[in-house]
């Protein structure tokens, strides 16, 4: 097998000749239109190169960042105490009952202690007429950048619950994992019992996903079951799910809610560098590239703004709305999806996925991260800083519509480079 690096390469190339091909062949109708380089600046090599260099659309599932609590955290359990646990596709069971304080009329609880809990070999069943896939970006409301991107599958949560036979009083559901069996350690996430029930504003379900880019969802991704929700932070995934609690509370009881965060917040759509050279030569053009994520809201335009040192900043404009913003590049689709996918083939179907062509029905694909890229041109000696940001499809430039940190990472980012 090549190596990771060698991999990565390899994808890259790809996706830069795709990129490229599609320039020179027309498709690229903003980026002509906008009128940002001539024809030959495609070729230029620090682009090709900066393209050549980013990372893969998906990602590994042992290269995601990692965001797991506890003590041990549940995935470095050795195999034997796994077993021991529930923490194996063999030996994994979901209690899915009704909540004591406020509870929901059931027919049909499915729990351990009266011998009918849900399996995995249930799941399986379920899964041969009900599995999804689709893709999303995980990010942590928390921290700035995403954690990965992957191709999720599992079966709609509501699948499980209809099994239950609700009959009334049922408002949200909330769940939780594996937490070595200490109430201190538990990490409950929540939602309305309708975002579980219907999919709303065309978002797949909610799932309890086992599949990741193809392969077995891994203990540290939260295997062998953890819970999927497209359009969230990824707090409301809750990992190692072993409990599903049906109740008639009227509001949130996550877990995530006491350190002031947002709990109702979907994904921002925002933008990020990955490459600014930290010193580039006097009136030489250069490449930067980034990331965004595409929230919510999609994602139109990402631009960037270069401001020299000492240069005066607009006044009274928090969010730089009337500064010289020029609008970067989004690259297309790769050739190469990368995240380990098998034959290089996004599973079929997958939402979103035209499951003939293999390609995306839009695009950037709306939960997803895409990338960007622009040649910038020579630049007078002096020490600059770039920011970068993203416009959403109803016009809203990042920060905006909802600036709030607690609500998700969306402040414009500023990188500092010098020239010369
Ligand atoms: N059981 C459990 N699920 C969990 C967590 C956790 O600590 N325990 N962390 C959550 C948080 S805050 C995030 S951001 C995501 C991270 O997913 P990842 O580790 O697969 O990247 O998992 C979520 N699910
Ligand atoms: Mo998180």
């Amino acid at each position: 097998m090549a190596s990771s690096i060698d991999q990565f390469m390899h994808e890259h190339r790809q996706v830069t000749r795709r990129w490229l091909l599609r320039a020179s062949a027309g498709t690229l109708v903003t980026w002509r239109s906008a009128g940002l380089w001539g024809d030959d600046r495609s070729q230029s090599p620090v682009l090709v190169e900066a393209i050549a260099n980013l990372e893969s659309f998906l990602t590994l599932q042992d290269e995601f960042e990692d965001v797991s609590r506890g003590t041990p955290k549940p995935h470095t359990l050795t195999d034997e105490q796994k077993q021991g646990v529930g923490l194996t596709r063999e030996t994994w069971s979901l209690d899915v009952v009704s909540d004591t304080d406020q509870p929901t009329q059931l027919r049909n609880e499915l729990s351990a202690e009266q011998g009918t809990a849900f399996r995995f070999t249930d799941l399986m069943k379920l899964a041969e007429t009900h599995s999804v896939r689709f893709a999303k970006v995980m990010t942590c409301l928390n921290i700035g950048c995403p954690l990965g991107m992957g191709i999720w599958e599992g079966v709609p949560m509501r699948e499980v619950i209809w099994l239950t036979q609700p009959k009334l009083d049922l408002r949200r559901v909330f769940y939780y994992g594996y937490h070595n069996d200490d109430p201190k350690q538990m990490f409950r996430s929540s939602l309305p019992i309708g975002r579980v029930l219907e999919d709303p504003f065309d978002l797949p379900p909610v799932v309890l996903c086992y599949k990741l880019n193809g392969e077995w969802l891994s203990s540290e991704r939260g295997g062998p079951v953890r819970v999927v929700v497209p359009e969230a932070y990824g707090f409301k995934s809750i990992k190692w799910l072993s409990h599903v609690v049906l109740s008639n509370i009227a509001h949130a009881n996550d877990t995530y809610a006491e350190k002031n965060n947002d709990v109702d917040s979907p994904l921002k759509t925002f933008a990020a560098t990955l490459t600014v050279p930290k010193k580039v030569e006097a009136n030489k053009p250069f490449a930067v590239t980034g990331y965004a994520q595409v929230g919510i809201s999609g994602l139109s335009k990402v631009q960037v703004w270069i401001h020299k040192d000492g240069d005066e900043l607009p006044s009274d404009d928090r969010y730089f709305a009337a500064a010289p913003w020029e609008d970067s590049e989004i690259l297309p689709p790769p050739n190469h999806w990368g995240g380990g996918l098998l034959d290089n083939r996004i599973p079929s179907p997958t939402w979103g996925i035209d499951s003939e062509t293999g390609e995306p029905q839009t695009w950037p694909m709306r939960l997803a991260k895409v990338h960007w890229a622009k040649l910038i041109d020579g630049l007078p000696t002096g020490r600059y800083t770039l920011r970068s940001r993203t416009v959403d499809e109803h016009g809203h430039a990042q920060p905006m519509p909802r600036p709030f940190r607690k609500s998700g990472h969306s402040s414009i980012e500023l990188v500092e480079f010098e020239v010369g």
